[in-house]
């Protein structure tokens, strides 16, 4: 008798920068989610699905969840990471290897409040040179909450990650598949464009220049086979960023410019054409009605 099918919502929680994305991306083997060694990358709710014959996971990426939280971007971000907490199945619990914080014990606050089946995810146990030092750390986080399992990895490397899905499964309920087998991602190639664009961005902006960032889309069209076309809004919380942005002549916009349509080509699979533009609306991080309106809401 083979076993029941089980399927279900594991969400992806932890500490800005720990690695959840980059996690998330190595177990659906897709880059669904956007990585920059900067913490408070991931602004949204993003699901990664991985289907087998015997059980679907929904993983859901989420915001680092953070302690301070003053801008209203920030606030949006946190309460989409509580939320998909909540709306989970179980808990991926991600920390760095070695590395735990007063941040990971909020976290780790939210995890036991949710009351969710909880597995804790040791990540970067590639960047741990003291290996004799894994363990003990490993066995005294063990005791701080009754885990379902406890798993070192490395998202990085792909080490240990396969045997993840395999844990999971085992915690979520028998349930007939939630989405088609061949669904990776419940974002649009439209979302994802976006996302890519920032995420060139951030990793050549400095300072706090990639938190006052967000990308808009204002026209996606494919108007023959193999070729997009994307015009999207780059927006800045103040006119001095703008003028970082672009660079003198223009060079930094055209190189940023550059990485993001060679990343849309492979990520959409067709040749792209990018314009940018480059906008400005006053501390708009700082207003819920402007964050609403890039996208940024509650899960
Ligand atoms: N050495 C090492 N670095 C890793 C590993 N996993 C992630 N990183 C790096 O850590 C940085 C942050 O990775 P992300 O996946 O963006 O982290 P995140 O937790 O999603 O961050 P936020 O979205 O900001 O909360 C990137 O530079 C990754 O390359 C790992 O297993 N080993
Ligand atoms: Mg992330």
């Amino acid at each position: 008798v083979s076993a029941a099918h089980r399927a279900g919502f594991a969400a992806i929680v932890g500490r800005p920068n720990v690695g959840k994305s980059t996690l998330l991306n190595r177990l659906i083997e897709a880059k669904v989610s956007i990585v920059t060694p900067k913490p408070q990358t991931t602004r949204h709710r993003i699901l990664g699905i991985l289907t087998r014959p015997d059980f679907q996971i929904a993983f859901v990426d989420t915001p680092g969840l953070q302690q301070r939280h003053r801008r209203a971007l920030n606030q949006a971000m946190n309460r989409t990471a509580a939320a998909s907490l909540e709306d989970a199945d179980l808990v991926l619990f991600v920390v760095e290897a070695l590395h735990f914080t007063p941040e990971d014990e909020h976290v780790l606050k939210r995890v036991k409040q949710s009351k969710r089946p909880a597995i804790l995810v040791v990540n970067q146990v590639d960047a741990v040179r003291a290996k004799g030092r894994l363990l003990p750390f490993i066995s005294e986080l063990s005791k701080r909450h009754d885990f379902a399992a406890v798993l070192p990895l490395s998202a990085l490397k792909g080490v240990n990650v396969g045997e993840l899905p395999a844990v999971v499964a085992k915690l979520l309920p028998e349930s007939p598949p939630l989405f088609p087998a061949e669904q990776q991602t419940d974002r649009s190639p439209r979302f994802r464009a976006a996302e890519l664009i920032r995420e060139k961005l951030m990793l050549r902006l400095a300072e706090e220049l990639p938190y006052g960032l967000a990308v808009e889309i204002e026209r996606y069209e494919a108007p023959e086979e193999g070729r997009i076309e994307i015009d999207a809004v780059i927006w800045v919380e103040r006119p001095g960023h703008k003028a970082i942005v672009i660079g003198k002549g223009g060079e930094q916009l055209k190189a940023m410019g550059r990485a993001a349509r060679l990343a849309l080509n492979g990520a959409l699979g067709a040749r792209v054409h990018l314009g940018l533009w480059v906008k400005v609306r006053e501390n708009w991080a700082d207003d819920a009605r402007a964050v609403s309106a890039f996208g940024y809401r509650e899960s």
